[in-house]
């Protein structure tokens, strides 16, 4: 019997993801934090966040993620799935993620 364990690991690896991405989030303290950690992040200046360029932003704020945690990351946040992070996906990731876990 040959056991699939790819969807393990990737359960594995999106869970860290999210923690790492939490920390990331609680860093983000208002949406103004939020736009200027976009804007330098997205070096390309394109209005979007490639998978390197998200690597980048959580780097910068302290958060060292492993490729396959960004894959993960780009993942849970590019909800048209056209493997960029538009601004508008980050600030729904930050505002709907956050409301729940966080006091303003
Ligand atoms: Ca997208």
């Amino acid at each position: 019997m040959k056991i699939n364990s790819s969807e393990h690991v990737f359960y594995q690896v999106g869970h860290h993801s999210k923690s790492k991405l939490d920390l990331v989030r609680s860093l983000l303290s208002t949406e103004e934090v939020v736009k200027s950690a976009f804007d330098a992040a997205d070096e390309s200046k394109d209005g979007a966040l490639s998978a390197s360029e998200l690597g980048h932003l959580c780097l910068a704020l302290g958060s060292s993620l492993e490729p396959q945690e960004v894959e993960a990351a780009l993942q849970t946040l590019d909800t048209d799935g056209n493997g960029k992070i538009e601004y508008d996906e980050f600030i729904r990731w930050w505002k709907g993620e956050g409301a729940k876990g966080f006091l303003y």
